[in-house]
């Protein structure tokens, strides 16, 4: 059966093209920067908002039908997972990203909600070797469920943590089962809400004993893939602990889990965060713990997450770069977890979606190899702290300059004399050439 039997294969056309189901800079086999735009995109499928999400919000219903000619739950989902592989084959996307819940509905005993796991998963596993799809992560649901209404890992309940790794453990079965080249831990409601009912010391020792314990457990079934943290500083609890990634440096330093986990940042939670996109990139690249990105962008005047389909050329040629600059990606990928607005209700609108994101970051892309091969950026930054490069400055570096020595340095030389200016407006002239 043909889900989405209007549309057939979207093809690269070109900018010139008017055909609005074609790409326009994504050209998959085109090499840039010394690799396939297939290669250093790695595009991703979100199962969640893709095949599952109907278009609800906090004042409505859906007004996106996503039975895929089913009744019953467990028929929808297996069509769910045919049309999936259609949609990927049809977007010309190699990789998908799941939550156990979004690719099989929950039963009402965990040994039950198991084995309809294995079922779907018996479908994806026989589609991913026909079509040569992968799978770039795998998640848990843990925090849909109104068991899990204080947190998981950090609830107050030990008999719902027990729940979590329960369902963790079976995520890291089914996970492995399909050579999954990442596991995500998203901090759905593992924070709070009001420091007066809450032992945050202790909530956030149990996060870490559920991550030592996934790793463990991980690794001793044989799972390959890299394990990812994705910093979001709140929603849908007031105060999530993963807040951004600096954040959740510290706690991984501190529990010892900071060799284990690499992040997987989402330009939304970002901003959420009071940050810059390439500013948690940055800080995960300058800290060897760059892994993968949930692509998508919020809108500045709303303080939540909007998860749009991300278009804003700028964002993603400053993401890419910083891409470029972290040597590309190893195991992770750009994973559009991106929904299509609630008024945009056809699957056509899917298809355009998921064209926009993907042209937005084939245009990045460009744009970022075009700064690096440029140089100016480079050379600019580079030549603003040369003054490190002798004199006090390689003392300073190389750790043997004294405070005695360094004051000594001041007497001598009266006051500092010059300051060069940062020239801001320069290097923003610099980009827009580039880019236009
Ligand atoms: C929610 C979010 C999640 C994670 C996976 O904001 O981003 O979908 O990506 O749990
Ligand atoms: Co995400």
């Amino acid at each position: 059966m043909e889900y989405f039997a209007n549309i057939g294969k979207i093809k690269y056309e070109g900018k010139q093209s008017d055909n609005p189901l074609s790409f326009k800079f994504y050209n998959p086999e085109e090499i840039v920067a010394g690799k396939t735009m297939r290669e250093q995109l790695k595009f991703a499928m979100s199962y969640w908002h893709t095949m599952c999400a109907e278009g609800t919000d906090m004042f409505g219903v859906g007004t996106i039908t996503k039975n895929y000619g089913a009744a019953d739950a467990m028929d929808i989902a297996k069509n769910k997972a045919y049309a999936a592989f259609e949609l990927m084959d049809k977007l010309d996307i190699d990789y998908y990203c799941f939550h156990d819940r979004d690719i099989a509905p929950e039963a009402d005993t965990l040994k039950e909600t198991n084995a309809r796991l294995d079922v779907i998963t018996d479908i994806l596993e026989s589609s991913m070797k026909s079509s040569g799809k992968k799978l770039l992560w795998g998640t848990a649901n843990c925090f849909g469920n109104k068991r899990y209404m204080h947190g998981a890992g950090t609830a107050p309940n030990a008999d719902v943590f027990a729940f979590a790794a329960a369902q963790i453990k079976k995520a890291v079965e089914i996970t492995t089962r399909l050579g999954g080249d990442g596991y995500v831990f998203w901090g759905g409601r593992e924070g709070y809400e009001t420091l007066l009912n809450t032992n945050m010391a202790l909530e956030q020792d149990n996060m870490a004993r559920l991550m030592r314990m996934t790793v463990d457990y991980a690794r001793s079934i044989g799972f390959k893939g890299d394990f990812y943290i994705e910093p979001k500083p709140k929603e849908p609890t007031k105060h999530q602990y993963d807040f951004d990634t600096a954040t959740v440096l510290a706690f991984l330093r501190k529990y010892g889990l900071d060799k284990d986990f690499k992040m997987n940042i989402e330009a939304n939670h970002a901003t959420l965060a009071a940050h810059t996109f390439q500013h948690e990139l940055r800080v995960a690249r300058d800290n060897g713990v760059f892994g993968s990105i949930d692509a998508n962008q919020g809108d500045m005047l709303l303080g939540w997450d909007t998860d749009q389909f991300p278009t804003n050329v700028y964002e993603t040629a400053l993401c890419m770069y910083e891409v470029l600059k972290a040597g590309g990606f190893t195991k992770g990928g750009l994973n559009f977890d991106a929904k299509t607005r609630r008024g945009s209700n056809t699957p056509e609108d899917i298809f355009l979606a998921y064209i926009a994101g993907m042209d937005a970051f084939a245009l990045g892309l460009r744009i970022a190899d075009k700064i690096i091969a440029d140089g100016r950026i480079d050379k600019f930054v580079a030549e603003r702290y040369a003054s490190y490069n002798s004199g006090i400055g390689k003392k300073i570096i190389n750790g043997t300059a004294t405070m005695a020595e360094l004051e000594a340095y001041v007497l001598n030389i009266g006051d500092v004399t010059t300051n060069i200016s940062g020239k801001q407006e320069y290097l923003e002239n610099v980009i827009n050439q580039i880019m236009f």
